[in-house]
């Protein structure tokens, strides 16, 4: 009864959030936008990636954030100092972004922005490798990450945002021979939840794969240069 009666409710939950989500895709589908949604445990390099990344990007595209976190907007400012608009969810008690808290912060950067200037939407989800992945915001693609640090067998222990990720990097591999990490079996790890996923190891320290990764964010964006 009590397993039944969860269900139900996860279902009902779920389907609720995935009409905001479809709700925000059809704002972004509107304005041009390509909305990419980062997610990872803590930690992982969301922020760091996305730092290297608004460096070398913005030159060529006119990108914004959206940033969730628990609390405080530590990670906001950080990004902003890259002169993007960040629009900072703080969720609560609440472990991952939901579609709805994604629509009050797509409503608040379109009362102050122009959005259809834009080409890029990231979503910095919170810091967790299991709900972010069952909540969709109304991205075009799911980023997730994993570092070297994190253990060769989490693909196989947290399935769900392996299954789901379109594109899943493997951070901070600049750390792998202190770690004793082996990337070749992360990557195998990996192939076994998902055959489709583009996997490309990456470091926010060296910016070692980033050529790749930008490639990549190119052949999703919408109004791509290329
Ligand atoms: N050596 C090394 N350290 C990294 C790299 N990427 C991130 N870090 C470090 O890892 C720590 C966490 O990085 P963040 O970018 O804050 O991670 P996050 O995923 O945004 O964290 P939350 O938002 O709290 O979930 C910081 O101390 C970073 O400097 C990397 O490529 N190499
Ligand atoms: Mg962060
Ligand atoms: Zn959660
Ligand atoms: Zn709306």
């Amino acid at each position: 009864m009590h397993q039944t009666f969860d269900v139900a409710l996860g279902v009902n939950i779920l389907d609720a959030n995935q009409k905001g989500a479809d709700h925000n895709r059809a704002h972004f589908d509107e304005w041009g936008i390509t909305c990419l949604n980062v997610m990872s445990s803590p930690g992982a390099g969301k922020t760091a990636l996305l730092e290297r990344t608004l460096a070398t990007l913005t030159t060529d595209y006119k990108i914004a954030v959206i940033e969730g976190d628990m609390t405080t907007e530590l990670d906001a400012e950080r990004l902003r100092k890259y002169g993007v608009p960040v629009i900072a969810i703080n969720t609560g008690r609440s472990c991952h972004l939901d579609s709805k808290m994604v629509a009050g912060g797509i409503h608040r950067f379109e009362m102050d922005y122009n959005p259809s200037e834009f080409d890029l939407v990231f979503v910095e989800n919170v810091g967790n490798l299991v709900c972010p992945a069952e909540f969709e915001v109304g991205e075009h693609a799911k980023v997730a990450l994993l570092s070297v640090t994190e253990g060769e067998d989490k693909p196989l222990k947290y399935p769900i945002m392996f299954q789901e990720a379109d594109c899943l990097l493997i951070t901070k591999i600049d750390l792998a021979p202190y770690v004793d990490a082996d990337i070749d079996r992360i990557i195998a790890n990996v192939r076994q939840m998902n055959s489709r996923v583009t996997i490309l190891p990456v470091s926010a320290k060296t910016g070692e794969g980033f050529e790749r990764w930008f490639d990549w964010i190119k052949t999703r964006c919408k109004r791509s240069e290329n």
